[in-house]
C-alpha cells in the first residue's frame, strides 16, 4: 500500500477516537499535598519534550476575585457566599482552558485545584465531554500518619524549602508564622469534610488517573489511555522531593575550541587540562556525599572526569550535537563552503537540522533519558558540552525554544542547581582558568542576501595561530 493512503485512513481513525484531542489533566487532593508543585513541573518537563502546556492554578483566580483574605472560615462547606464565588472561578478557569486548548495550539492543560468532590469533578468531566478533551487525574494522597505527621512538621519548619511555599503563598502576605500553620491546617480540616478520593473498584473505575501515595512511595494507575498519559505517569514514578545538587560543566577547553573548530574529538588544551585540575578542586571543597560523575564519550569531557580521580560514568547520548558536514570546520569556514545553510540555522536555530547531522530539537530528544535519571538522582555532575548543556539548563530553568540555543554556557564554569520551593536557584561558578569564548549570538541580518561581514559579526575570537605574512 502507499504510504500517504495509509496516513490518509489513520487520519481518518484519529478523528473518531480522540486519539489527537487535547489533554486535560485534573489534579485532585487536599491542600498541601504538592499538587502546585506536580503541576508545575510535569508542565516544564512536558513544554521541554515538544509539548504545549500550560497551568490553570485556581487559587489564583479566587484571589483575584477575592482580593483580601480573612481566614478559612472562607473555605467551610456550609459558606455558601463563598461556595459560590469559588464554583464561579472553576468556570471562568475552565473557560480559558477552552480558549487555550482549541484557539491556542495547547495541547496539554494543568487544572490545579483541590477538586476535591465528585460533584466538582464531575462539572469537570463535563465540560471536558463537550469538547473532546481527555481527561487524566493525578491524584495525591497521604494515608501514612508518618507522612502527614513528617509534612505537618516540615511545613512548621521555616527553613525547610516545602515550607517556603506556603509562607510565601500570596493569601499570608504579612501574618505571623504561627497564625499562617494554625490557619492553614484549620482550611486543610475544612476540604476533609467533603472529600471524596478518587475510587478504583466502583464510581471512577472508568476514568484514566495515577493516585500518588504518601509522596510517591506507592502508585495506582487506573487506564492509562494514550502515549503522552503514559509519559505523564513514568514521570512521576520517576521524580523524588528530597534536597539534592546537580552540577553542570562543560569539558575544560578543547584543542578544537581554542581553534574555533566545532565538534571533532580533540583532546584537552593546556587551559583545559588546567581547568580539570581546578574542577578537581572545586568538587573537593564542595564536600558532596555521594556525587556521582557522568560524562559523554568524547575525549574532552572523559579526560575532564579522569581529573577528579574518581569513578564515573559515560553516556553515549551526552555526546555533542553533531555538526554533520559542518564537523570540525569553524564559523567562518562554514559561512564560506555553506552560506545558505550558516543563514538558515540563525533563523531558527532550535529547529534547523545539520546536513547529516542534529538540531537542538533532536538533541532535546536524544538526552531525554539523561533528565529523567537526573530525576530518580541525588548529587551528580554532569561534565557535558555547549549544546547539550543547553538542553539540559532549559529544562531545569524553564527556557522556551527560542532561547535555549543562546543560553550562556561558558567553558571553565560550574552551574550549580539547587531545588527550591517550585523551580530551581542556579549559581554560576567561573572557576578562574581562562578559556576561549565559544558563544556566538544570533546576529542582526539573518537574510540568505547578507554579507560575510554581517553572517561574521558574532564569531567570538579565538586563537589565531598562523602569522599573517
Ligand atoms: C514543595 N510536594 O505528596 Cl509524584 C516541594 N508536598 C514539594 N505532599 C512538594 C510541595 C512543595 C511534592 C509532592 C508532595 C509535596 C506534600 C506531596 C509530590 C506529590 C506527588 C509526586 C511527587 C511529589
Ligand atoms: O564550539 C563548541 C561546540 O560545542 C561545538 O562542538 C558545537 O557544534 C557548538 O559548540 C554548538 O554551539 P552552537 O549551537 O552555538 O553552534
Amino acid at each position: 500500500m502507499k504510504k500517504n493512503k495509509m496516513l490518509h485512513v489513520n487520519r481518518r481513525s484519529w478523528a473518531s477516537n480522540m486519539t489527537n484531542s487535547p489533554t486535560l489533566i485534573i489534579m485532585v487532593g487536599l491542600p498541601a499535598r504538592g499538587k502546585t508543585y506536580v503541576s508545575k513541573k510535569l508542565t516544564r518537563y512536558l513544554n521541554w519534550i515538544g509539548v504545549p502546556t500550560k497551568v490553570f492554578n485556581l487559587g489564583q483566580y479566587r484571589r483575584e476575585a477575592v482580593k483580601t483574605y480573612k481566614s478559612y472560615e472562607f473555605f467551610r462547606h456550609d459558606n455558601e457566599e463563598a461556595m459560590k464565588i469559588r464554583k464561579e472561578c472553576a468556570i471562568a478557569a475552565l473557560k480559558d482552558v477552552k480558549t487555550y486548548l482549541l484557539d491556542e495550539n495547547g495541547q496539554i492543560a494543568v487544572f490545579d485545584a483541590t477538586n476535591t468532590t465528585r460533584e466538582r469533578r464531575d462539572l469537570i468531566l463535563n465540560f471536558a465531554r463537550n469538547n473532546t478533551f481527555k481527561v487524566f487525574f493525578v491524584e495525591s494522597v497521604c494515608d501514612d500518619p508518618e507522612v502527614i505527621a513528617a509534612n505537618i512538621k516540615l511545613a512548621s519548619l521555616s527553613t525547610c524549602y516545602l515550607q517556603e511555599v506556603k509562607v510565601s503563598s500570596p493569601d499570608y502576605a504579612d501574618v505571623a508564622e504561627d497564625r499562617i500553620m494554625d490557619d492553614f491546617l484549620k482550611r486543610i480540616e475544612c476540604y476533609k469534610v467533603t472529600y471524596e478520593p478518587l475510587d478504583p473498584d466502583d464510581c471512577d473505575k472508568e476514568l484514566s488517573f495515577i493516585k500518588v501515595i504518601n509522596v510517591g512511595r506507592r502508585f495506582l494507575v487506573n487506564k492509562v489511555q494514550d502515549y503522552i498519559q503514559s509519559k505523564i505517569v513514568y514521570y512521576l514514578m520517576n521524580i523524588h522531593v528530597h534536597p539534592r545538587t546537580i552540577y553542570l560543566s562543560r569539558h575544560g577547553e578543547s584543542e578544537y575550541n581554542s581553534l574555533g573548530r566545532l565538534g571533532g574529538d580533540s583532546g584537552l588544551s593546556h587551559r583545559g587540562k588546567q581547568y580539570a585540575e581546578a574542577l578537581r578542586q572545586f568538587v573537593e571543597e564542595q564536600r558532596i556525599p555521594d556525587l556521582k560523575v557522568w560524562t559523554s564519550q568524547l575525549k574532552r569531557t572523559i579526560q575532564t572526569a579522569e581529573a577528579l580521580g574518581v569513578p564515573y560514568e559515560q553516556w553515549k547520548i551526552l555526546n555533542e550535537l553533531d555538526a554533520g558536514v559542518c564537523e570540525e570546520l569553524t564559523y567562518s569556514e562554514i559561512q564560506d563552503k555553506y552560506p545558505d545553510e550558516f543563514a538558515l540555522r540563525d533563523q531558527d536555530k532550535y529547529h534547523y537540522r545539520y546536513p547529516g547531522g542534529e538540531s537542538y530539537q533532536d538533541l532535546v530528544q536524544r538526552v531525554e533519558p539523561v533528565i529523567m535519571e537526573l530525576e530518580r538522582q541525588g548529587n551528580v555532575l554532569v561534565i557535558a558540552h555547549q549544546a547539550v548543556m543547553r538542553c539540559l539548563i532549559a529544562y531545569f530553568m524553564n527556557k522556551g525554544a527560542d532561547e535555549l540555543p543562546y543560553l550562556k554556557c561558558p567553558l571553565h564554569t560550574v552551574l550549580k542547581l539547587t531545588p527550591v520551593a517550585y523551580g530551581c536557584k542556579i549559581e554560576s561558578i567561573y572557576l578562574n582558568v581562562e578559556a576561549v569564548n565559544t558563544h556566538r549570538d544570533r546576529p542582526l541580518n539573518v537574510s540568505l542576501t547578507r554579507t560575510r561581514e554581517e553572517a561574521l559579526s558574532t564569531v567570538p575570537h579565538h586563537k589565531i595561530l598562523e602569522t599573517v605574512p
